[in-house]
């Protein structure tokens, strides 16, 4: 038999990644869309490189995706590309809803146009309920987006919704609260933290400035939440599910688990700094997976200490092995 044929976007970013591993473990013929930069340092899916396709495009970029849909003709399209990080969002608004927003809506209509038959997950996210109307957060809870990269979040989720009432397209969402990994960017606070650990432990660094550590965040390992994506395009019918840990810990308990693991007082290094404060804050998010859980069957299986330690022990490998931990 044929093997399946996906198609990721953001094929070189965290979720990207792992999401690569768990397609071709299960046997699908995995092409991967990268744009043109300058440095192509694609250090997520090096070890990769001989077992998924690379392919040029960008989400911006119309006729690129026309074109990719046209020629590959994938059997899953997995809309993983985003200008990611809320912070930048207010930096670069307008950029922001292009990728972000209206990319997802490019996307669709390549899809329209040239696949129709294809299978389509767009990354939704749980920064779409924002300043959040009810706890824990379900499927059916409000949108209330406070950055411009939730808001931008909240026009894909529902474009995506319309495409698929409107043109009978398996078509769905996975509304993920945060999840990370030793892969995740180095400007996230989770791997802030884990990679400044590493470095103070090993004397590169002395101090480390955060913002808001009051804050709640729904913490999982980025490789539990791939499996929830491809579950979701595996069903009956397309629809959209809420997917998280169903615990939360604020930035502080993330610091203070992270430099016990490395066995240093954090009081001694961690400093206050305005700039890393949001204009509008998502102050608390909590998820409720159980729809996922009853109806796919997906269960997390790293808990909110394995991941810290997994994470706070990658970055103190990476540097014992490179000499240096680059940021
Ligand atoms: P990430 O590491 O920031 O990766 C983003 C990917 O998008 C990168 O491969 C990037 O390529 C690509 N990209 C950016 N702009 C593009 C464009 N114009 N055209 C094509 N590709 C473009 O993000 P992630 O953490 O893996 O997250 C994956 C998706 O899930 C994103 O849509 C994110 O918004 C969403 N999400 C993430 C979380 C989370 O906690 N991680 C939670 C909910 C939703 P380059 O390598 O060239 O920059
Ligand atoms: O911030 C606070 C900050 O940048 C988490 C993306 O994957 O998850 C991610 O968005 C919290 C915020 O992620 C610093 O104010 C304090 O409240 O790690 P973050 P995020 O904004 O939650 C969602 C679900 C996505 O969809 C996004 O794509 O931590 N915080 N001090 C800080 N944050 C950062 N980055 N740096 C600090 O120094």
């Amino acid at each position: 038999m044929a093997k399946r044929k996906a198609l990721i976007t953001g094929v070189s970013g965290q979720d990207g990644s792992y999401l690569s591993e768990l397609l071709l473990e299960k046997g699908y013929k995995v092409y991967g869309m990268v744009r043109r930069t300058s440095s192509s340092d694609w250090w997520r899916i090096s070890h990769l490189m001989n077992d998924i396709e690379l392919v040029s495009g960008d989400l911006t970029d119309q006729s690129s995706l026309n074109r990719l849909m046209a020629q590959i003709q994938p059997d899953e399209v997995y809309n993983l590309a985003a200008q990611s990080f809320v912070a930048i969002s207010w930096e670069q608004p307008v950029y922001t809803a292009n990728v972000t927003a209206v990319g997802a809506l490019h996307l669709l209509e390549a899809i329209r146009e040239s696949a129709p038959r294809a299978r389509f997950y767009q990354a939704s996210s749980s920064e779409m309920f924002g300043k959040a109307q009810q706890f824990p957060q379900n499927e059916n809870t409000p949108f209330h987006p406070r950055s411009p990269y939730g808001v931008a979040k909240v026009y894909a989720h529902y474009i995506t919704m319309n495409y698929r009432e409107s043109y009978n397209m398996y078509a769905c969402s996975g509304i993920l609260f945060n999840h990370e990994s030793p892969r995740r960017g180095p400007e996230f606070v989770t791997r802030k933290i884990s990679s400044s650990v590493a470095r103070i432990k090993a004397g590169l660094q002395d101090k480390l400035a955060l913002g808001n550590r009051e804050v709640r965040r729904d913490w999982g390992f980025a490789g539990d939440y791939v499996r929830a994506m491809w579950l979701m395009m595996q069903q009956d019918k397309p629809s959209d599910y809420v997917i998280g840990s169903g615990e939360n810990y604020s930035v502080q308990d993330f610091v203070s688990e992270a430099f016990a693991v490395a066995g240093l007082p954090w009081e001694k290094h961690v400093t206050v700094d305005q700039a890393f404060f949001r204009p509008a804050e998502v102050e608390v998010l909590l998820s409720d997976p159980s729809r996922a859980q009853h109806e796919l069957g997906w269960s997390l299986e790293v808990d909110f200490q394995q991941l810290v330690r997994m994470m706070v022990r990658a970055d103190i490998e990476r540097l014992k092995q490179k000499g240096t931990l680059s940021l």
